[in-house]
């Protein structure tokens, strides 16, 4: 059994994979893709082949190449279920999904990279321009978390019930991508508990993209 990961250090998609991967204690070739090099890796017919979208993250997995961050950690959950990034209850996975989803769609795709250079580039906005929409995105996604993180943890430590589910794995990168365009997190404390606890964890330490190969 082999896992080949295309991944960019700085990606927080790559970094949620990198976390399920590390949780499920699968292990993984990085195969760094540079998202800035001459225009982009991610853009190279050779990847576009692997992923049509020109995103990272893929994974290959003896052979089939899965995309999409959450389609990925849906597929290790269903192929190597323990431990457990779901819980058992119906009503239960779809609370930890909307939280999952509510990164994956609505927060990070405002703040992805070909979005940010659209911006700059063709709409001519500076870089102030540029964070203040990353911010302002990532805050209104992030008051809409908390306040569901506020139903649904059990101990202030992960955003559903006591345990680690999908929900933490796509919040900690988010968070990290937060710190990147210098917004102030004191507006969402229970997002900044969960976050100090999640990254003291082995699978997120490893994960972090200053742990990465192809960290600069
Ligand atoms: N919805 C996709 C998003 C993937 C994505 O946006 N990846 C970013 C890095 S975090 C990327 O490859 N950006 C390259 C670009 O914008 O050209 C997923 O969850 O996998």
């Amino acid at each position: 059994m082999s896992f080949r990961l295309y991944t960019y250090w700085r990606s927080s998609a790559a970094y949620r994979v990198r976390i399920a991967l590390g949780l499920k204690g699968l292990a993984y070739e990085s195969v760094p893709r540079h998202l800035l090099r001459d225009g982009g890796e991610q853009r190279r017919p050779d990847y576009l082949a692997l992923n049509p979208q020109g995103f990272v993250p893929a994974l290959e997995h003896d052979g089939t190449v899965i995309t999409q961050s959450l389609a990925i950690c849906e597929y290790l959950e269903e192929r190597f279920p323990a431990p457990p990034l779901l819980p058992s209850v119906a009503t239960e996975r779809a609370a930890v999904r909307a939280m999952a989803l509510a990164v994956a769609c609505d927060i990070h795709p405002l703040n992805n990279l070909r979005v940010l250079q659209y911006l700059k580039a063709d709409l001519g906005q500076d870089d102030a321009g540029v964070v203040r929409w990353a911010q302002h995105w990532i805050s209104r996604g992030f008051d809409a978390l908390e306040e569901l993180i506020a139903r649904h943890s059990r101990d202030g430590r992960h955003c559903f019930g006591d345990v680690v589910t999908l929900a933490d794995v796509f919040l900690v990168p988010q968070v990290t991508n937060a710190r990147r365009v210098q917004l102030d997190l004191a507006p969402w404390p229970r997002i900044v508990a969960i976050t100090a606890h999640l990254e003291s964890l082995p699978a997120f330490m490893a994960a972090r993209p200053d742990a990465q190969p192809d960290a600069e």
